[in-house]
């Protein structure tokens, strides 16, 4: 398996995220891809490289599922946050006013001037910084998608993305839960492009990949299911359950499996043997599996209980489905573990597949 690591990850460093009514250090730091990386370099899959991947392809990619809207915003951020007041190049951008756009009469068709106000019309949660080298990073997340789509449409049985930050949280016009750009959305779309008639996404992140289903819901085409955390509890709380299932010509074609917090391995993998029923009753013929490591027990702000030694036999289970497979990598804050935990997921499948 070709892992595509993204070299201008770590331009995205933000510093603090709003948290339970204070400022707290970022959990989505650099340090999580240096573990995997450094985990692969031990334990070799593949060819490790940047992602090669044309200029204008890659914009044409990320457009087929952001908003031309929302990608200008996102582009002229930063230097729109310094130019407010030129101390802000010393302190992160982050939200403070939303407009609930369909709830509370607000409106969004109107573009303001003012950056907070934009920042605001494309942002969900205030625990999601914009920082200096978040445009960049973002967008070399999606080179990383669209190279490991490229390489499973040539024919490579698997294909790793390995950048940050994350992206299953991110809709066609939003950011939020540390996400910008979708990957995994980016990935399967460009799947789509190169010829494969149905993509399926099976999302295992602990968060629902809210940005993902949004971007697909009224798609026959794209098959998106999540095993997440019940959102009545857990983030992103506003979207994630069971009774979602699409709408218009995607009915049918959403699939989300919540589970109450606390959960074990034994129930992780039932709903993930369902999971894979449905990828496999949807006809898929690609995969693409938004990775979060966050359902491991010492994730600190997740509530699986999944061990190191569970995840060999998770990837060897996702292999069972035979199908093309393109992995993104998403969440997984517990560090020290998180390059174990991927490695040993990706290994247990690459022995199996
Ligand atoms: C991203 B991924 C809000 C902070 C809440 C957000 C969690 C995002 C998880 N102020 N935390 O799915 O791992
Ligand atoms: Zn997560």
């Amino acid at each position: 398996m070709k892992t595509f690591h993204n070299p201008h990850h770590a331009g995205h460093a933000g510093q603090q995220e709003m948290f339970r009514g204070r400022m707290v250090p970022c959990h989505e730091v650099p340090a999580r891809l240096d573990f995997v990386l450094a985990e692969l370099q031990r334990r070799p899959l593949g060819a490790l490289t940047p992602p090669a991947v044309d200029a204008a392809a890659l914009d044409t990619a990320i457009a087929r599922v952001h908003d031309a809207r929302y990608l200008a915003f996102l582009a002229t951020a930063w230097n729109d946050w310094v130019a407010m007041d030129p101390a802000n190049a010393q302190r992160d951008a982050l939200p403070s006013v939303w407009p609930l756009a369909n709830r509370h009469g607000f409106r969004n068709d109107v573009l303001p001037h003012n950056f907070a106000a934009r920042l605001g019309l494309f942002s969900f949660d205030s625990g999601s910084p914009l920082t200096a080298g978040t445009w960049a990073a973002a967008r070399g997340g999606a080179a990383c998608a669209l190279a490991a789509a490229q390489a499973v449409a040539g024919g490579d049985r698997s294909a790793f993305a390995l950048s940050r930050p994350p992206g299953h949280h991110a809709g066609p016009d939003f950011l939020g839960g540390y996400c910008f750009l979708n990957n995994a959305a980016i990935a399967a779309q460009a799947l789509r492009d190169a010829g494969h008639p149905k993509v399926a996404v099976l999302d295992v992140d602990y968060h629902h990949g809210n940005g993902t289903q949004t971007i697909f819901y009224e798609r026959a085409d794209v098959l998106t299911v999540s095993i997440h955390g019940d959102p009545a509890t857990e983030y992103p709380f506003f979207l994630g359950h069971a009774d979602e299932r699409g709408a218009g010509a995607g009915t049918g074609f959403n699939l989300n499996l919540p589970l109450p917090r606390g959960t074990g391995v034994l129930a992780w993998r039932a709903a993930l043997d369902k999971a894979l029923r449905a990828v496999s009753n949807f006809g898929a013929d690609a995969l693409v599996v938004p990775l979060g490591l966050d359902t491991f027990e010492g994730d600190p702000i997740s509530g699986f209980t999944l061990q190191t030694g569970d995840y060999a036999a998770v990837g060897a289970a996702l292999a069972g489905a035979d199908l093309p497979t393109v992995f993104t990598f998403e969440g997984g804050y517990a560090v020290d573990e998180v390059g174990t935990n991927a490695v040993n997921l990706l290994e247990g499948f690459q022995r199996a597949a």
